[in-house]
């Protein structure tokens, strides 16, 4: 292509999960020529690739969902306070086909490689099926977690038996039955693994390095009356979700923890408890995430829930975290997570105690020779969370900037929406923005396909060819993005919420922690402020 002919598509958007089918909905909408690009057969993203047993939404459904289609809304029944995939897949899949959108998407494709073209102001999207396709906008809707993070055992090829990451588990699933079942993992993954399959198994042996603080999910069928109930409630929820620091509709309305006697913040906690939502996270106190002293107060009145449901005080000691406060990574909801310890055909192996040293043809060897027979072997062993997608995308910015090479180095964002260097490319959950995780997912990602599709507009409206952040605006926002960071006890904790979970990947920059209100503050003032700081040429 030359500088004089039109681009193959206005916009090329990666991904048919929630944000990407609802990006190529807007832009669409907006009179563009989209092409979607998915790598999977099917649309669903994480609600595709996730089908291991168990693989269930932690927020609540009246949350969980697209917002702009009021008939949509009064069409879709969600069956469940807390969908499982099957389920979550169904509704994107009815979304897709009530918009039409899945012409738009080529299927199984995977962009390899996306190159700035400096003469032409076009994205070249290279992919693997050979095609060379140009755009004048790149959004990467490409998931925060979808890249899986596959430990390389030695002696893997030797495994005699079946070895499946949890976010690549066949569609047609694994028969289970009788079988000997390893679980590598105790995060929001292996847990939901670990409870349905426990039953179902012949040997359930769960391979666990660091325990989770499980809040237990109070979940249960929706009938009319309460989904009659939560659609009356949509003016008001889609106001709400608006305003509170993680995209769902309870925020920390208690208060600070120093405002209540040790009675009511029992009271508070229990009801929290009750609750069995991740409001005992990110609806409790503040403090949990600011201040130690209740943070090891929180920390305690969870253990305490913990040890009660688990049997054996061995075992118990064991699944219960100690040394890292709760809250500081990942809160998982659970369902008789604990209690499946208790049974006699689940046994808790302590990688701390001797880590996995190789792989046999029967199964798993420890250091110090201790060997587990085993005929499935199930890593919920997490992903490259935020940054994975686009490292692996091969882009190429302006002058010589590359993604894969600046990011290995320093995680550097704007917005997390925009990176400088990279013209007309928008990264829906990329880091350094709560959407890389810290938010009921279905909040942010609309936010910012909504934000995304308004300065695409703004940049066609007035003539421009390409839109990026300046230097300067890049460096403010990852100093604001330290500062936050720097202030919670999240930093304290090794885990993917800082990047610690893969080995060299920088340490310092990923999710963000402003605040999914104050965070849409910050966005909504750049747009009203005709993008200052942004250079439009
Ligand atoms: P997580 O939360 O990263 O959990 C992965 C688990 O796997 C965690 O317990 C890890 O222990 C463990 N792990 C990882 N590598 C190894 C090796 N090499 N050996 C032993 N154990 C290992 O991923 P999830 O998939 O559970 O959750 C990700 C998000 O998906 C979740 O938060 C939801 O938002 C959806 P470690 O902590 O490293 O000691």
């Amino acid at each position: 292509m030359n500088a004089a002919q039109s681009p193959d598509f206005d916009a090329i958007v990666v991904g048919a999960g929630i944000a990407g089918l609802y990006q190529v909905y807007r832009l669409r909408e907006q009179g563009m020529n989209v092409q979607g690009i998915e790598a999977a057969p099917a649309v669903g993203g994480t609600w595709y690739w996730n089908c291991y047993p168990g693989a269930r939404v932690d927020s609540q459904s009246h949350v969980y969902q697209y917002w702009f289609s009021d008939e949509m809304i009064e069409e879709w029944d969600w069956g469940e306070r807390f969908p499982a995939q099957p389920e979550t897949e169904a509704y994107l899949n009815f979304f897709a086909d009530k918009f039409d959108l899945k012409k738009d998407f080529r299927f199984n494709t995977r962009v390899t490689s996306a190159d700035w073209d400096e003469t032409a102001h076009v994205w070249r999207i290279g992919t693997d099926s050979g095609e060379d396709l140009t755009a004048k906008y790149l959004v990467t809707c490409a998931g925060m977690l979808s890249v899986p993070k596959i430990p390389e055992f030695p002696g893997s090829e030797d495994f005699k038996g079946v070895i499946v990451h949890t976010a690549r588990y066949p569609r047609e699933g694994i028969d289970l039955a009788g079988k000997k079942v390893g679980v590598i993992g105790c995060g929001a993954t292996g847990i939901q693994v670990i409870q349905t399959i426990a039953t179902e198994v012949g040997k359930l042996t769960v391979f666990q390095r660091t325990p989770s603080y499980g809040v237990a999910m109070n979940n249960h069928a929706l009938d009319d009356e309460e989904r009659a109930h939560w659609r009356a409630e949509v003016p008001e929820l889609r106001k709400r979700i608006n305003e509170t620091m993680t995209g769902f509709a309870f925020d920390f309305d208690n208060g600070s923890w120093h405002d209540h006697t040790s009675e009511e913040r029992t009271e508070i906690l229990d009801r929290l408890w009750e609750d069995g939502s991740l409001a005992m996270w990110v609806g409790s106190f503040p403090e949990v995430f600011y201040d130690q002293d209740v943070n090891d107060e929180m920390s305690d009145y969870v253990r305490a829930k913990i040890r009660a449901r688990v049997d054996d005080p061995n075992v118990a000691e064991l699944l219960t975290p100690k040394d890292v406060g709760f809250g500081t990574y990942r809160v998982p909801l659970e369902s008789n997570f604990y209690e499946a310890f208790n049974r006699s055909n689940v046994e808790l192996v302590d990688l701390l105690e001797a880590p996995i040293e190789r792989l046999s043809e029967q199964g798993i060897v420890l250091e110090g020779g201790r060997e587990f027979e085993l005929d499935v072997i199930i890593l919920a062993t997490g992903f490259d969370a935020g940054t994975g997608a686009l490292t692996q995308m091969n882009i190429h910015g302006r002058e010589g900037h590359a993604l894969t090479r600046e990011w290995g180095e320093d995680i550097r964002s704007t917005l997390g929406l925009q990176v400088h260097g990279y013209p007309n490319l928008f990264t829906v959950a990329g880091p350094l923005a709560p959407s890389t995780a810290f938010c009921n997912m279905t909040t942010c990602l609309q936010q910012q396909v909504d934000w995304i599709t308004e300065c695409i507009a703004w940049v066609e409206t007035n003539g421009k060819e390409a839109i990026e952040p300046t230097r300067e605006k890049q460096d403010a926002w990852v100093a604001h993005h330290d500062e936050v960071t720097q202030e919670t006890l999240v930093v304290k904790t090794s885990s993917w919420y800082t990047g610690a979970n893969i080995e060299g990947k920088p340490t310092s920059r990923l999710l963000s922690y402003l605040g999914a209100a104050t965070y849409k503050e910050a966005c909504d003032e750049i747009a009203a402020s005709g993008y200052e700081g942004f250079s439009v040429s």
